[in-house]
């Protein structure tokens, strides 16, 4: 209790509350929400109707939490083969936003929202921003996207909902965001992991220390990082950089985050229940077993989505939290399955490149992976930026450098990989969401 009240003397709604909810209390609830989502997709929504139908399940059979299990999957393919509006549950005259996701190809994914989902939502990043240690002192400069991409609004709306300010820069403009930082007195930003790194370098050259202005916190998602990651930014910029993890098919940035102990991520399940899954079989996994995230949404009225697999790989962290949060949390996500790429007969993710890259002094935390097919062999180079000092060094030193590098990468993937040093500045900054892998294998 002494938690919650210390939180809403900060200023917090009782909203926080949920966080904290004894076990039996929270698992009822989610059972009674459960219930109701599964009925009113079923009578909404064909295409859920009818994968129940098949399985000769109606909304009566769900007798128990545990029985979600036998509902069937909702994967992406589903939401691209209704496009735009077959998974909608809501009439359009009650529906008050609409997002989507580009994805890499084909037609994008469309997300709706009721007034009741958008309240919902506004919760839930409110107490995202709550388990960053933010407030409505907090004066909050929000880089992530306005438009069709969830970020933007999804994190405005919650910071409001905090009663923070607000700056809605979105994304780009870079310096101009430094000039808002540095002038507005800003103490939190929101934006992607890679764009932050790119705002540190850019406010370097422009004469600006980070880490002299008033910002203490990072509100960090959209793509996946590494626990190095934020040990590389956090002294850079002297914050503490928090992890937030969300996604459009559920309700975009609020499904997770981070708190003050930053150890794994609590997932908001008053609203979004958290299953893992063996990718391969479906079959459910207990708490404590690394597999595919699925989540269903316990009260989206305009667009329920029921056991929707992520692709994300992560584990349920069986230990309550420090903090206090009864809230399960997950771990990091270091991975999505369908980032991995396959060299050499060896499964790769981005993310292990990353891990053995940043274990190496006198590396910038910005590299690219570059794959290449030469006479049927796969073949993958990894270029990463060294620090101005290291690059006009000698030859040897230089040597020595990649030598380490491709040990410390081949310690990770058991294979080697070519390792490029490349100057400063050679590999593109991303603004959102940063492409770490280019693919030039012809298929
Ligand atoms: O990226 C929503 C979001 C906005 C989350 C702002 C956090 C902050 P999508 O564009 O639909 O939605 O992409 C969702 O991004 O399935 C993950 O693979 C990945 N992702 C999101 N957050 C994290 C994270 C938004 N913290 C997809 N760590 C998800 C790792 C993440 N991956």
């Amino acid at each position: 209790m002494g938690k919650i009240e210390m939180e809403m003397g900060n200023g917090f709604d009782s909203v926080s509350a949920m966080d904290y909810l004894p076990v039996d209390k929270l698992r009822s609830l989610q059972f009674n929400r459960l219930k109701k989502i599964v009925s009113r997709s079923y009578d909404r929504v064909k295409l859920f109707r009818d994968r129940m139908d098949q399985r000769q399940l109606t909304p009566a059979d769900i007798k128990s939490l545990d029985d979600i299990k036998n509902l069937p999957f909702t994967i992406k393919t589903d939401l691209r083969d209704t496009y735009p509006f077959g998974l909608f549950a809501s009439e359009m005259k009650d529906i008050v936003r609409l997002h989507a996701s580009s994805g890499t190809t084909g037609k994008p994914i469309v997300v709706a929202y009721t007034k009741e989902d958008v309240q919902v939502w506004a919760n839930v990043m409110q107490r995202t921003f709550a388990c960053c240690g933010l407030n409505k002192s907090d004066i909050i400069q929000n880089s992530y996207g306005y438009g069709l991409f969830t970020g933007g609004l999804g994190a405005h709306y919650g910071a409001e909902t905090l009663g923070a300010t607000v700056i809605p820069t979105s994304g780009g403009n870079t310096e101009r965001q430094i000039m808002v930082m540095k002038d507005f007195g800003v103490t939190a930003i929101c934006c992607t992991p890679s764009y932050f790194l790119h705002i540190i370098e850019r406010a370097g050259e422009m004469g600006i220390d980070i880490r002299d202005l008033p910002l203490k916190a990072g509100v960090f998602g959209a793509e996946p990082w590494t626990e190095s990651m934020r040990q590389r930014i956090e002294p850079a910029a002297g914050i503490k950089a928090y992890d937030i993890y969300g996604l459009s098919e559920i309700i975009g940035p609020g499904v997770a985050s981070a708190c003050s102990t930053q150890a794994g991520l609590h997932i908001f399940e008053d609203y979004f229940y958290p299953e893992i899954i063996d990718p391969q079989t479906g079959e459910v996994l207990p708490d404590g077993t690394e597999g595919e995230l699925v989540l269903s949404t316990l009260s989206k009225w305009a667009m329920p989505i029921i056991r929707y697999r992520t692709r994300d790989i992560t584990t349920i962290i069986t230990e309550p939290c420090a903090c206090g949060r009864t809230i399960r949390r997950i771990k990091r996500i270091g991975r999505r399955s369908d980032d991995m790429f396959i060299i050499r007969g060896v499964n790769v993710f981005p993310s292990q490149i990353e891990e053995g890259l940043l274990a190496v002094e006198g590396t910038l935390p910005h590299y690219q992976i570059i794959l290449t097919r030469t006479k049927g062999l796969d073949q993958m180079e990894i270029q990463v930026e060294v620090t101005a000092d290291v690059f006009s060094d000698k030859i040897r030193a230089m040597e020595d450098l990649m030598k380490k590098l491709s040990k410390s990468v081949e310690h990770i993937l058991g294979i080697r990989a070519a390792i490029t040093l490349v100057e400063p500045h050679t590999i593109q900054r991303s603004e959102g969401k940063a492409k770490r892998v280019i693919d030039n294998r012809q298929m």
